[in-house]
């Protein structure tokens, strides 16, 4: 059976998503955007709203929402601000691995302090030279006794400077390539983290990002998640549960270029009537409000295959690719309606332009996207 009617409770969840993006977010989106401060104030309602610790177990003391319930809240949190949206979205994606892979005391050792009080967290993957190339990571994590010690950097690591918790994959056997990989949960207050330098970003300048030093950083055994040599897998599973949220949140941002486009092109007059009014803007808005709805359904799809507990690496990746190509195309479209205005900094287009870009690259670019699913389509070749 299907079913596109949302239920009570997610309808209310989506009026208080959007209703904090429209009160919270929106109004101070061009603020942040500046890059010179952090949205401290923000985030702490965004907390006590729920919205940072959503995806955690209620027995653990978060929201306990299912994956379709987080996939409407981001597509309204990005609608808001798409860099306040990257730091919320991130401190989730660094408790996926612990949700997925933990055991109970890992659970409750490092999940609940964050439903008491406001923290961030990181998923520390990428390194300067393992990017798309995940499993080439160089970090190292040596056993001494019943202790890691992990040394070697990571780069371009949303939540970096400010996380209370780190996610860290690192390789405990050299030797073994990628089954060598492990997933280590680390502290921020461990002696030797050393935190680099915050990088000066195009878009998504709300959010917080840096290099990561592990300068001889011990840290105990009982923080490996799963098994030692598992961590690429605990890396990729996680990664397919949380691409389709980066594709809600390119409906966000393209659904927020279209509203004020289409608010635009009825009160903008050219030639002696509304621009609204000419064929070519008509079927601009229409492409636009098209591409968003079957990006919307590609997430809805990935989320309630998550939900169902059915495989959606195929999905998940679709629904990032194309949600994330459709901010861009619908930003750049949006944005020349506006003409001239469009390219000030006085109007937001060119923000969400410039926030639409960084869906197409992070969380896997949208070439590796398009990798994961000619992989699945083509399947074993003889
Ligand atoms: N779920 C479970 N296992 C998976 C998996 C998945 N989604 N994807 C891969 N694996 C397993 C494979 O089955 C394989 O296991 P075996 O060795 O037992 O056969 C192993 O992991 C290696 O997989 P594969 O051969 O596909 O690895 P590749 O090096 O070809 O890389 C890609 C796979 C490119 C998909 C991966 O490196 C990737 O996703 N890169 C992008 C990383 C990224 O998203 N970075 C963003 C930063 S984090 S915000």
């Amino acid at each position: 059976m299907i079913d596109f009617n949302l239920s009570e409770e997610q309808q209310a969840l989506q009026s208080m998503a959007r209703e904090f993006a429209l009160k919270e977010m929106r109004p101070n989106a061009a603020k942040y955007d500046k890059g010179d401060e952090f949205p401290e104030e923000i985030m702490k309602k965004a907390f006590e709203a729920g919205f940072m610790t959503c995806n955690i177990p209620q027995e653990y003391g978060g929201g306990g929402l299912s994956e379709l319930d987080i996939a409407i809240i981001s597509e309204e949190l990005a609608a808001g601000c798409a860099g306040m949206f990257t730091t919320i979205m991130a401190t989730s994606l660094a408790f996926i691995p612990i949700l997925l892979f933990g055991t109970d005391e890992q659970k409750e050792t490092f999940l609940i302090p964050f439903t008491k009080k406001k923290g961030f967290a990181s998923f520390c993957l990428t390194e300067r030279e393992a990017g798309s190339d995940a499993g080439a990571t160089k970090t190292r994590a040596v056993r001494d006794a019943d202790h890691y010690v992990i040394n070697g950097s990571k780069c371009f690591i949303t939540n970096g400077g400010i996380a209370d918790l780190y996610v860290v994959f690192a390789l405990t056997d050299p030797e073994k390539g990628i089954r060598g990989v492990s997933a280590i949960v680390v502290p921020r207050e461990t002696p030797g983290m050393v935190i680099g330098k915050e990088e000066d970003k195009l878009g998504h300048r709300a959010s917080n990002t840096t290099e990561l030093f592990f300068e001889d950083v011990r840290v105990p055994v009982a923080n490996l998640l799963a098994k030692e040599g598992m961590g690429f897998i605990v890396a990729m599973k996680t990664l397919d549960k949380t691409r389709a949220s980066v594709g809600a949140a390119g409906v966000g941002v393209a659904r927020t270029a279209l509203e004020y486009a289409v608010d635009y092109a009825k009160t903008r007059k050219q030639f002696g009537k509304p621009v609204a009014l000419f064929q070519n803007t008509g079927f601009k808005l229409a492409q636009m409000a098209m591409e968003i709805n079957a990006a919307r359904h590609l997430v809805w799809h990935a989320a309630w295959l998550m939900d169902q507990g059915k495989p959606c690496g195929k999905e998940s990746a679709m629904a990032k690719c194309f949600g994330s190509d459709v901010a861009m195309s619908t930003t750049i479209e949006a944005l020349q309606l506006f003409g001239g205005y469009g390219y000030m900094r006085d109007y937001p287009m060119e923000k969400l332009m410039r926030d639409a870009k960084l869906l197409q690259i992070y969380e896997g670019t949208n070439e590796i996207q398009r990798l994961v699913i000619s992989r699945e389509v083509i399947g074993p070749i003889k």
